[in-house]
């Protein structure tokens, strides 16, 4: 009974919503968990988040009730489409892993390769092609264990749609092609929004291999259905490109009317006067908007329309896409090399022999403006783009300091991970794959693992961590004692060494019970023969009470403030003659 609700939803989320949430509006409070759920992917994939909101609200309530895997799987696949269309992919990504996980949990091949396709679309969103394509095989390999012939047909638009990203215009127009035959399996393909968008994808494909009547035929096939279904405001992105053509063509009318038709949809839901209000992303709408603008030139009315509509999304977006914009700048800046290392040296407490360092990112945006991670670390934690950060650091860093690191066995170097990284991505596969093509030896390097890692207990990250360990990588717990210190995690979780925060460091020669509790803590990491790396060290009174104790490793800038890595290597050298 589930499927058939999923799919009835999933075929047209419009006419799901209008026969079954209207009847309950004003009554929601009496509506049973499933048919909230049901309403809550309706209005998601219709991209209304009024409704959606005030569906989710009411499913609040039965929080119980959703531990189930089925429910929960449902909940986040609705929770995950709905930051998609708002254009919170980091958001989104977040949903679908959670869908894909109770997927895995109910061994069903329908949910896992849905959840595959959902994964990948949001991989797209955060501009990683390669990812999103390789989420969007792994649903193609699932269809000969799928059933539905609408999600075979769903799994092979978004491949195409992928490869015709890649320029691959002929494998694209062959999986949308296998797409077709799925569809044409349906007793009524017409009514699936889907089928119709991949009529316009085909259309575009064709224009694009200039094959125009072919094009044509799949685009006033999927017009007539768009007028028929009502399924224009979802077209938005292709509608440009048709009308262009048209336009091209010479036959102004019917570009014309192709416009009118999307804006007067478009206008009718953004202004409200038709509810749910389409939230959609109002930056490249604007963008869009902007490159149609003068076609409507010749239409006063229209033009007129437009404006108001311009005005409308231009306010919108101003504090929408905010978020969104950093991590497209940040995403460019990984791809054009200006994200640096810089390194800053760790130092033996008592001789001040340098014997080690650790890498901190800088984003050389500019000659004029060197960011440090307070810029961008919080934007792409929580995406793969960590990962990629992560890659590019050792990559730089070890071009730079190879030599030092072979010359120097004792020099370790240290880098820090996020927990998206262990959760999520094969973190042993990069840093062993880095070992051996720069010819480093795990026990020079360190990886410095915030409290969070240690404390979210996820079963990957631990295996991942043990995995590590097990290689002679060394592990350290930065930022101990600046939130919340999951000492329990020390005893379970294999560790070398542990940062002391500098908020602890920070009042050790002005505070005695500062200077008492970091004594302490010093004391009881030896007992469990674990190494203390104190941070933040700036004074030599703070010097001279680190000596009194245990603590045999200093970071800050009482020595040294992160440098460039060519610095870095002068500097070493001058040190240690
Ligand atoms: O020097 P500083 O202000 O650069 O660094 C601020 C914080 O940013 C550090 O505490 C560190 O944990 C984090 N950071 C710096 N570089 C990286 C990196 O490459 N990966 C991750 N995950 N965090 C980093
Ligand atoms: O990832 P981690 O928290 O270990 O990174 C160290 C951070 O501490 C970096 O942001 C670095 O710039 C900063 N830092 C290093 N030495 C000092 C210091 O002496 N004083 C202060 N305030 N910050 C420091
Ligand atoms: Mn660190």
């Amino acid at each position: 009974m589930f499927k058939r609700q999923i799919e009835l939803i999933r075929k047209n989320p419009k006419k799901y919503l209008r026969e079954h949430l209207l009847l309950f509006e004003d009554a929601l409070d009496s509506v049973s968990t499933d048919n909230l759920l049901f309403l809550m992917l309706s209005s998601a994939n219709y991209e209304s988040v009024y409704y959606f909101d005030k569906v989710k609200a009411q499913l609040e309530s039965k929080h119980d009730e959703l531990s189930d895997p089925l429910r929960a799987y449902i909940y986040f696949c609705a929770e995950g489409i709905m930051s998609r269309s708002i254009m919170q992919p980091t958001n989104a990504l977040r949903s679908f892993v959670n869908a894909y996980d109770r997927a895995l949990l109910l061994d069903d091949p329908a949910l896992i390769a849905r959840s595959l396709v959902h994964l990948s679309t949001s991989f797209h969103l955060i501009e990683d092609l390669s990812l999103s394509i390789s989420y969007a095989t792994k649903a193609v390999e699932m269809t000969p264990y799928v059933d539905n012939p609408a999600l075979k047909g769903d799994i092979y638009m978004n491949y195409g749609f992928l490869l015709h990203e890649r320029h691959e215009l002929k494998a694209c127009l062959n999986a949308y092609h296998h797409a077709e035959n799925y569809y044409a399996k349906l007793d009524e393909r017409d009514e699936y929004l889907n089928y119709c968008v991949l009529l316009v994808n085909i259309g575009e494909a064709y224009f694009q291999s200039e094959n125009s009547s072919k094009a044509i035929s799949y685009i006033d096939t999927a017009l007539e259905i768009a007028n028929k279904q009502g399924f224009f405001p979802f077209l938005q992105g292709s509608i440009k490109i048709i009308s262009d053509y048209y336009r091209r063509s010479n036959q102004l009318d019917k570009a014309n009317d192709i416009l009118n038709m999307y804006l007067d949809s478009h206008i009718k839901m953004t202004l409200n006067r038709e509810k749910p209000a389409v939230v959609k992303h109002t930056g490249s709408l604007l963008k869009e908007l902007e490159s149609i603008h003068h076609l409507a030139s010749q239409n006063t009315q229209l033009a007129a329309e437009l404006e108001s509509l311009h005005v409308i999304l231009q306010r919108r977006s101003d504090h929408t896409t905010l978020k969104e914009d950093i991590i497209h700048t940040i995403a460019e800046g990984l791809k054009s090399n200006q994200f640096v290392p810089y390194v800053q040296a760790k130092w033996d407490t008592n001789t001040r022999e340098i014997i080690g360092g650790e890498v901190l990112a800088r984003w050389h945006y500019s000659d004029a403006d060197i960011r440090t991670p307070y810029a961008f670390i919080d934007y792409i934690e929580d995406t793969p783009l960590i990962g990629k950060l992560t890659e590019v650091l050792l990559d730089a860093t070890f071009e730079s300091l190879g030599d030092l690191l072979s010359n120097r066995r004792q020099f370790r170097i240290s880098f820090n991970l996020s927990a998206y990284q262990l959760v999520h991505q094969n973190i042993v596969g990069l840093l062993e794959h880095h070992c051996v093509k720069y010819g480093i030896k795990p026990d020079q390097i360190e990886l410095e693992i915030t409290e969070r890692t240690f404390f979210e207990n996820d079963k990957k990250a631990i295996e991942q961590l043990h995995h590590l360990w097990g290689n002679g990588f060394h592990l350290s717990l930065d930022d101990f004692g600046s939130g919340y210190s999951a000492l329990s995690s020390i005893l379970s979780l294999p560790l070398n060494t542990v940062k002391i925060d500098r908020s602890l460091i920070k009042d050790i020669d002005s505070f005695e019970k500062s200077e008492k509790l970091f004594i302490h803590i010093v004391e009881m990491l030896g007992d469990l023969g674990i190494e203390t790396v104190a941070e933040g060290v700036e004074t030599s009174r703070q010097l001279s009470i680190i000596k009194k104790t245990a603590c045999r490793i200093c970071q800050g800038y009482l020595e040294q403030a992160p440098m460039t890595t060519e610095d870095f290597k002068h500097y070493f050298y001058q040190h240690s003659q």
